[in-house]
């Protein structure tokens, strides 16, 4: 079984040494055959270059891929994945961050029958070292909401890892788009793939040469998430459940008024039966279209799951509704406010549990 080691690589010039020799180190003592493949941006420190005099005058079995007119890191792993020849793919950052002695831990586990296996921050064990709480946060912050955008990945704990090990037909007849920012993330939504496990390790320091993190890094994370939601389908459901929602609140607002306004009921006991009516309507709507095809549990089970999450839906309403009634605010306002707040609780629970 060969590996091929696949290293996008800018300005990481004075990385390469090191690099070089603790992966054949790593590698070579665990018995693989390799080839370490440098993906170059046409770096100004020409780091091509280097690579390829490592190559030659040390016999690291290097070959170098120097791209002109083209740049990005997704795009770079992409092209490496074309130009290697191995069977196990690994992916990992040229500047030391991620210590080349985990690879043979991460190719044993695909050897193990893992398919995909992700060199991971967040399992027991893993970690980063140096961060300042802010940047843990927005990492993990922005995991979570990837997580939460896209159910597929919900079991995997660090999907935006730059260092993991794929087979090669994990990628081999999958639609990667370049642009895309966090490969891994790519490639968990549309690889072709069954096992995924996570091998803790502790992120480094950078050891030379400077990040190309920049300000919009995290915009762009966002635009991905976006991207592989409207791929995914979760675009389209998000936007179906909207659609439900809004002729929910039609069926809930014009009960309320009717109960209130024609009734005499009090404002605050009306709102029950005019939300178990909107609920009613939104369940049928959503389970014969939103969520048609992931009818898995039983009817009675989706209807009383669904309940549960109007009720805390509700519960989370009222408990923005009651305070701004109190405040003097149109009750009706006041419930659209509620309902907004609510929108959110409900999706998530009936996408991850009623139909989930
Ligand atoms: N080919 C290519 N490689 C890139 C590009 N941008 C970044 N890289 C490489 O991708 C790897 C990760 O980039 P880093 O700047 O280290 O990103 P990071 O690890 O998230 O950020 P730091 O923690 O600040 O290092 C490094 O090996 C970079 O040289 C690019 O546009 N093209
Ligand atoms: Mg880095």
């Amino acid at each position: 079984m060969k590996v091929s080691v696949i290293i996008p690589t800018y300005n990481e010039r004075d990385n390469l040494e090191e690099l070089f020799e603790r992966i054949s180190d790593s590698l070579g003592r665990a018995g693989y055959d390799f080839e370490i493949v440098v993906v170059d941006d046409d770096s100004p420190d020409k780091t091509w270059e280097y690579a390829e005099a490592l190559g030659k005058t040390k016999g690291y079995p290097v070959k170098v891929i120097r791209r002109i007119n083209e740049k990005g890191l997704s795009s770079a792993v992409i092209r490496g994945f074309k130009e290697a020849s191995g069977d196990v793919f690994v992916v990992m950052d040229a500047d030391l961050q991620h210590p080349p002695e985990k690879i043979p831990e991460l190719v044993g586990a695909i050897e193990e029958g893992a398919d995909i296996a992700i060199a991971s921050r967040y399992v027991p064990g893993g970690g980063v070292k140096n961060w300042y709480w802010y940047r843990k946060l927005i990492s993990k912050g922005a995991i979570m909401i990837g997580r939460i955008a896209l159910p597929k990945i919900r079991s995997v704990k660090d999907p935006v890892s730059g260092f993991f090990a794929l087979k090669r037909e994990v990628v081999e007849n999958a639609e990667l788009n370049p642009i895309g920012f966090k490969i891994l993330m790519e490639i968990l939504i549309k690889g072709t793939y069954k096992r995924v496990v996570e091998v803790p390790f502790t992120f480094g320091l950078r050891k030379a040469g400077e990040s190309k993190l920049s300000g919009k890094t995290m915009i762009n994370y966002l635009k991905h998430v976006y991207r592989l939601m409207k791929w995914e389908g979760e675009l389209d459901r998000l936007i179906k459940f909207s659609i439900v929602g809004t002729s929910g609140i039609f069926v809930n607002e014009g009960f309320l008024w009717f109960f209130v306004s024609e009734l005499g009921m009090d404002k605050y006991v009306a709102n029950v039966p005019a939300t178990e009516l909107a609920i009613l309507n939104n369940f049928l709507w959503n389970d014969l279209w939103t969520f048609r095809d992931l009818r898995k549990r039983s009817l009675w089970r989706r209807l009383l799951s669904f309940h549960v999450a109007a009720l805390t839906g509700a519960i989370v309403q009222w408990i923005i509704y009651a305070p701004l009634v109190y405040l003097g605010i149109n009750y009706l306002l006041a419930n659209l406010v509620g309902i907004g707040a609510s929108f959110i609780v409900r999706f998530l629970f009936n996408r991850n549990v009623t139909w989930g």
